[in-house]
């Protein structure tokens, strides 16, 4: 029951979003969006409810990779790179976004505003260019409520 009602609130609220509010703004660590011409590796992941294909990541300080992330799930997944504080941080600010607008109360819709990844509706694939930076407790993560928790996320390490 839970997740179905998260499942629809989270839902609605995507509707809402156009793809390209995921634009600047909620500034996270381990690097930025990068150039496609520099792409040195393609890294296919498969998002299903509630797991990613991918369970952990090596990469190079500065080596840029195009994430291709496939939603073969119903519900819509978030493919982020941060650190896991940052991670919990957005965590809380989704989860607080969605009460908000469940109760219909005003609330901000920074939570969705992220400059380190893509949203994927169920049965979508969504892709981006990354250029990492070194950054200690880097993962990438789901953050939509119950997804992180479920095991969407895994280990970013740094091979040199
Ligand atoms: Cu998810």
């Amino acid at each position: 029951m839970l997740f179905r009602r998260t499942f629809v609130g989270v839902s609605a609220l995507a509707a809402a979003m156009p793809a390209s509010a995921h634009g600047p703004g909620h500034a996270m660590s381990g690097g930025r969006f990068g150039e496609a011409g520099k792409v040195a590796r393609v890294i296919d992941v498969v998002a299903t409810d509630n797991a990613f294909s991918l369970k952990s990541l090596q990469v190079k300080d500065r080596e840029t990779v195009r994430f291709v992330v496939r939603n073969e799930g119903f519900a819509p997944h978030e493919f982020i790179i941060g650190t896991v504080a940052e991670h919990a941080e957005h965590r809380t600010m989704m989860r607080d976004m969605i009460e908000r607008r469940k109760k219909g109360e005003p609330h901000s819709m920074a939570a969705m505003d992220h400059a380190s990844g893509v949203w994927i509706e169920g049965d979508k694939t969504a892709t981006f260019v990354w250029i990492f930076a070194r950054a200690p407790n880097l993962e990438f993560a789901c953050n939509i409520p119950g997804h992180y928790e479920d095991g969407m996320k895994g280990a970013i390490t740094f091979s040199r």
